[in-house]
């Protein structure tokens, strides 16, 4: 089994104890998606698509203003990521999805 992250055990028993999140459910820790080249512009060890994913849009942690307002920029727009409802638009149901988590900790 591969250890991408170098701790002597097998992803498959790092899933199983906890000890590693796998947030864009790839079968790959977040930690070696990160170490691979997926973007975590935050530094935070999570994988930034997963922070948008979550309605972060800002990467600042929460879900608040600040994603509203992006949202709201790239309103009506197919980009790569916001799309939080999944149908491939920015629009309502996004708006929605943002309102619900409002305030929550990404
Ligand atoms: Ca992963
Ligand atoms: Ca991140
Ligand atoms: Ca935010
Ligand atoms: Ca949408």
């Amino acid at each position: 089994m591969p250890d991408c992250n170098g701790n002597g055990v097998p992803y498959s028993c790092d899933f199983a104890d906890g000890s590693v999140r796998d947030c864009d459910a790839d079968g790959v820790p977040d930690s070696c998606d990160i170490a691979a080249g997926k973007l975590d512009e935050d530094a935070d060890g999570r994988i930034d698509a997963c922070e948008f994913a979550r309605g972060d849009l800002d990467l600042s942690g929460t879900i608040d203003a600040a994603d509203l307002g992006d949202l709201l920029t790239i309103w009506d727009t197919t980009p790569a990521w916001g799309d939080l409802d999944g149908d491939g638009r920015i629009s309502g149901g996004d708006l929605a999805e943002i309102l619900l988590k409002f305030g929550q900790t990404a």
